[in-house]
């Protein structure tokens, strides 16, 4: 629980898993039975925040060593929390996340190899360990979401170009973490239409619905 008054949903999986358009689809159907929605993102959400992604996914010289890119997370973090999040929250509204710490833990921490206990730590001092009050955790084999990428067909920046290998210990890093907090994580299946995995959202988070 976020200990205030609104309701924080975070929106985590691999590269192209859908949660840029689950968020907003979300959202939709929020704004339609009435309450107030924020759609925001990581790294990114605010004007400090998203000169450092800016940073992080085109890295300027040779690219990050990985205790620099992790802190460089935690600080976009701690600028989105302290301007966006928390105020949001305290209004009473929605925030709906795209991406938040639990990509930290599997990107830098498990693929990255600095392990869960230093991203912990950065996001303790950064923003005070805030939590969503449920991560919705969409899951999809890899050859679905590489087809997803190559139809979307943008570059790949600084991080989704990294090796298969790596993306697939960021996925086994996120079922790791969904198994070890069933209250925390709803594991959604990101196979089908948009709306038949929006109908499967909304039944993971139905008991935190007014
Ligand atoms: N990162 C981030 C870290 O390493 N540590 C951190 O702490 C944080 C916060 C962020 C990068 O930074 C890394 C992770 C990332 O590498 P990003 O641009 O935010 O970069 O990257 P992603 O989050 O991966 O965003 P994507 O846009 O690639 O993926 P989404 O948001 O999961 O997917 P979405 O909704 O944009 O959809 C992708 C494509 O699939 C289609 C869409 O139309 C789109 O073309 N699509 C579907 N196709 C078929 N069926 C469906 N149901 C579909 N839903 C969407």
């Amino acid at each position: 629980m976020s200990g205030m008054c609104g309701r924080f949903i975070a929106f985590e999986g691999g590269e192209g898993a859908g949660k840029s358009t689950q968020a907003r689809l979300l959202a939709e159907t929020l704004r339609a039975r009435g309450l107030t929605v924020v759609v925001t993102r990581e790294p990114g959400g605010t004007p400090g925040a998203e000169a450092i992604r800016n940073l992080l996914l085109n890295p300027p010289g040779e690219g990050w060593p990985p205790q620099a890119e992790a802190l460089l997370f935690a600080a976009a973090r701690a600028d989105h929390v302290a301007h966006l999040i928390r105020p949001a929250l305290a209004r009473g509204d929605w925030v709906i996340c795209d991406r938040f710490v639990d990509s930290s833990r599997a990107y830098q921490g498990g693929a990255g190899n600095l392990g869960d206990h230093a991203i912990a730590a950065l996001h303790a001092f950064g923003s005070d360990g805030l939590r969503p009050d449920r991560v919705i955790l969409l899951e999809a084999d890899e050859a679905a979401l590489a087809e997803r990428l190559v139809v979307r067909g943008a570059e790949a920046d600084a991080i989704e170009g990294r090796p298969a290998a790596y993306h697939r210990a960021v996925a086994a890093a996120f079922r790791a973490m969904a198994e070890a907090d069933a209250a925390g994580f709803a594991r959604i299946d990101a196979v089908g239409s948009p709306e038949e995995i929006q109908a499967r959202i909304l039944t993971a988070i139905a008991d935190l619905l007014p």
